[in-house]
């Protein structure tokens, strides 16, 4: 089986940590969201059926939703003083996760 991860990139270290502690194999991909043209990451994770579920679980503990306070950026102009960072909550973490049959695997 391929499972195709989508996941953010503050997640991903820690991910792949416990993959590997695991025993799983990744390849990670730098990839963009199509919709907020913003960086992530996808990771490509070739397993055995039985290893699916254990996979599955590994990504929904580690790559959770959570809120985050993040104080944004570049908003006004800092040198009129019109610059007032304030700090908001935003929604972080998550995955999108596809699995897929695979008809062949072979290393050469
Ligand atoms: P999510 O649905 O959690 O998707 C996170 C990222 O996962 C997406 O980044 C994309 O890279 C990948 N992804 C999600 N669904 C996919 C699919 N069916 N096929 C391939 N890749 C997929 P973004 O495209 O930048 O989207 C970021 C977030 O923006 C999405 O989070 C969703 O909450 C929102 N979003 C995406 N498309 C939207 C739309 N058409 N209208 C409103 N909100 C949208």
């Amino acid at each position: 089986m391929l499972i195709i991860a989508v996941v953010q990139d503050q997640d991903v270290n820690r991910l792949l940590a416990k993959l590997m502690e695991k025993g799983y194999s990744a390849t990670k991909l730098a990839s963009t969201g199509g919709f907020l043209r913003r960086g992530n990451t996808t990771l490509l994770i070739g397993v055995k059926q039985e290893g699916v579920p254990e996979v599955i679980a590994i990504i929904k503990e580690v790559c959770r939703t959570r809120k985050q306070v993040v104080t944004p950026v570049t908003v006004g102009d800092q040198a009129l003083n019109t610059y007032i960072p304030t700090p908001v909550e935003v929604e972080v973490g998550g995955a999108t996760v596809f699995t897929v049959k695979v008809e062949s695997f072979e290393k050469i």
